[in-house]
């Protein structure tokens, strides 16, 4: 048992506590990681307002990177002392999916079996639940939910690699595979979004058009490779990116996770085009997709989970473009808080403030 600081939820839209709690020892099969960073991103944020729920009180958190400090008896992979990327999908190695290079979907996984059904966190002997709880000094989990990477690495970057990149580059170059000269719209330019049109600059799409309420969003993204910006609340998107392309677009992604905006990417590929929907909505959400168009067009709708990654390849290779200089995560990262502001790090995303805000822990 080890004693650790971390933020737990207790009730839907009630602050975070910041409390000391005990964190179980590893089983056979995995480490315990020390938190470096860990990112603030909205699907924690669905969790906190109720929209997707969890058993409470719960620990959150899923976009981490840190280093290894204890191991269990089985584990191979990685050693203490060893830097580390967190991944939110850890996979079995040996069903169907992962035999067939699509580790994001191991069946394993989904069935629960890996991440463990049991508490492993507690307060006062009364269990708290978690899977990658990142919002926490110390995790336990599967040695497949951690990548090492080079001692070159710094963790904050490597942080913004266990969601944000792998999942919004992956859906570009994994899920969708878009080509080069490739148009692209991005309906919803968060801290995902921006990384779906640095993915679409990765692969020289001839024109990446963003689409968002917020101006400041649009025009952070055009730093990040967007050439043109559309403001949803000014004009109808789906009218303005037919308009810029004559018809539409080939590749449009959804990275908000709505009924309507995934109407809009549908609605604003042309003939032929691929629609992907990057974004979770509230459970039991449906979105209206026109039958005949889809026939008759041969549209393709497609979803994307963790940006179809397989993380051991994907993210030592999303790395190596950050090094190339084709990636760029540091100006991504406006803002970094100690675990203690944690509230204030949601209500800053809540206000909609762009870029990616980090919690950091001290060393
Ligand atoms: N039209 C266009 N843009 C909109 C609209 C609208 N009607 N409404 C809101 N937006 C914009 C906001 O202004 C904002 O810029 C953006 O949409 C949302 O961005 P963020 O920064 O608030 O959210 P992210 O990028 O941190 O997270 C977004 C996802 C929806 C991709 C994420 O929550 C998600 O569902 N991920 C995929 C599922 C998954 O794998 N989850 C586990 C880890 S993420
Ligand atoms: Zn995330």
């Amino acid at each position: 048992m080890r004693t650790m600081k971390a933020a737990v939820l207790y009730q839907y839209n009630e602050p975070l506590v910041i409390e000391q709690v005990q964190l179980d020892d590893p089983g056979p099969n995995d480490v315990i990681v020390r938190m470096a960073a860990s990112g603030v991103c909205r699907s924690d944020y669905h969790v906190m307002r109720g929209e997707t729920h969890r058993p409470l009180p719960a620990i959150l958190g899923h976009e981490a990177a840190g280093r290894i400090v204890e191991v269990g008896t089985n584990v191979t992979r990685v050693r203490p002392g060893d830097p580390v990327i967190v991944c939110f999908a850890p996979y079995c190695g040996h069903c169907e999916y992962c035999t067939s290079g699509r580790q994001n979907l191991c069946e394993t996984r989904r069935s629960g079996a890996l991440l463990g059904t049991q508490a492993r966190r507690w307060k006062d002997g009364q269990p708290i639940t978690g899977t990658t709880a990142t919002f926490a000094e110390y995790s336990v989990m599967h040695e497949s939910g951690v990548v090492p990477v080079g001692p070159d690495v710094p963790l904050e970057v490597g942080a913004l690699i266990g969601c944000a990149v792998t999942t919004g580059v992956g859906a570009v170059l994994n899920t969708a595979q878009v080509p080069p000269g490739s148009t692209v719209a991005v309906i919803g330019c968060g801290g995902v979004g921006l990384n779906v049109i640095q993915g679409a600059r990765l692969v020289r799409a001839s024109r990446i058009i963003a689409v968002d309420i917020s101006l400041d969003k649009l025009e952070f993204a055009r730093r990040f490779g967007a050439t043109d910006l559309i403001d949803a609340r000014e004009e109808d998107p789906v009218q303005a990116i037919r308009q810029l392309t004559n018809g539409g677009v080939d590749y449009a992604f959804e990275v908000l996770g709505s009924s309507a905006t995934l109407r809009t990417a549908f609605d604003a590929i042309h003939q032929g085009g691929t629609a992907v929907a990057v974004g979770l909505a509230a459970t039991g959400e449906e979105a209206p997709i026109d039958i005949n168009t889809l026939v008759l067009s041969e549209k393709t709708l497609k979803g994307s989970f963790y940006g179809s990654s397989r993380t051991t390849i994907d993210m030592p290779r999303y790395l190596n473009f950050v090094r190339a200089g084709h990636l760029d995560l540091d100006a991504q990262v406006t803002r970094r808080y100690p675990l203690e502001e944690i509230n204030e790090a949601y209500e800053a995303l809540n206000r909609g403030e762009v870029g990616r805000g980090l919690i950091v822990f001290a060393d």
